[in-house]
């Protein structure tokens, strides 16, 4: 039979994305639930070409539902992920509240599929975004290579803070747009946003238009970001390296989608550009766009609304031994939240055959 599946958080930014993707890939499911807060319920959406009504967040609604993907803040999925697992269902959840649980397993498909067969809570975890974006490149070369450190520097999308941080982005591009002296003067563009914005409140701490912010997400010991600290406790899980070495610093740029990484990794054997472009070419869900002598390389411009992780800018780093340098981008809607949580589904739903 083909399992029911319901979608929790329908309405928002990666909700929008998994609705898309749902109705474009194989349907392997039988019924589909539409579910949200109170505030959303009673809409009419769009999936597999069928209108459906956006049904309440409750206990209830789990009735009969085989597999449930929630896609809402940490603290919504801290209440309601084990009512909807106590009621059945194979829960696949996006937020980060049980990833470093050891009873969960934490999945990309490309990587760990077998992890997925293994919760005891009946919870799959999908990865943050940002660790996302280069897992199936960097589980393709630890493969063969054996990885062993990664320093990341990211530069983040606008949409990973959900629909308000591309609403702002919009917003401050087209305040500060047309007057070709803002940002000529420190102070110049936080007063404008302030006069023409009327004071509105930013998800980010600083303006993310015609600027880098080296910030993403919340405080944690030692200073560090909390999208930092995710990137490496999750890189472990996924790799199955407990000591892998990761560095990471997470930067928002002003791009709406598409998170790209630069990586410099490390592994235990000598590896050249051409062993690398010969794993990632293998890799079915890694594009590599490696010609800099004729402009190619991946940009976020080039990626956005694609499934891939697109690899380029690969050298062999010229003083540190066994390693290599990268560009890495995926779509953070896409592979980075909706897609890798479908991927998860599939597998859920071949096990009922
Ligand atoms: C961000 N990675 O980009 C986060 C979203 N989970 O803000």
């Amino acid at each position: 039979r083909k399992p029911t599946l319901a979608l929790i958080g329908a309405t928002g930014a990666v909700g929008t994305v998994m609705r898309d993707i749902i109705s474009g890939r194989e349907n392997v499911y039988g019924d589909i639930k539409l579910v949200a807060s109170a505030r959303s319920a009673g809409k009419v959406l769009r999936v597999r070409g069928e209108d459906l009504v956006v049904q309440e967040l409750t206990p209830e609604v789990f009735e009969g539902v085989d597999i449930a993907i929630f896609d809402v803040p940490d603290e919504v999925s801290a209440t309601w992920v084990p009512i909807a697992a106590e009621r059945g269902a194979v829960v696949i959840d996006k937020s980060g509240t049980f990833r470093m649980n050891p009873e969960v397993p934490l999945v990309v498909p490309e990587v760990n599929p077998e992890a997925a067969r293994e919760r005891p809570l009946g919870i799959i975890s999908t990865p943050n975004c940002t660790t996302l974006s280069m897992m199936a490149a960097m589980g393709a070369l630890h493969e063969e290579y054996g990885l062993r450190e990664l320093v990341v520097a990211s530069y983040q999308a606008v949409s990973g803070a959900g629909v308000a941080g591309s609403a702002r982005l919009y917003d401050e591009v087209e305040a500060l747009a047309g007057d070709r002296t803002v940002g000529q003067t420190a102070g110049d563009v936080r007063k404008v946003l302030q006069n023409k914005l009327s004071g509105a409140e930013s998800p980010f701490p600083a303006p993310v238009a015609f600027n880098v912010v080296p910030w993403a997400g919340s405080l944690k010991d030692g200073g560090w970001a909390s999208e930092e600290i995710k990137l490496r406790n999750e890189s472990r899980k996924i790799l199955g390296i407990h000591d892998l070495k990761v560095s990471a610093t997470c930067v928002r740029v002003p791009v709406i989608t598409t998170h790209s990484l630069a990586v410099h990794a490390t592994f235990e054997r000598e590896i050249t550009v051409a062993d690398a472009h010969r794993i990632l070419e293998a890799a079915p869900t890694v594009v590599v766009m490696d010609d800099p002598a004729n402009g190619v390389f991946p940009t976020p411009a080039d990626v956005v609304g694609t499934d891939p992780t697109y690899v380029g800018r690969i050298r062999q780093a010229l003083d540190f031994p066994n390693t290599l340098d990268l560009f890495v981008c995926g779509d953070n809607l896409r592979k980075g939240a909706a897609l890798n949580a479908a991927e998860i589904a599939e597998l859920v739903a071949a096990e009922f055959g």
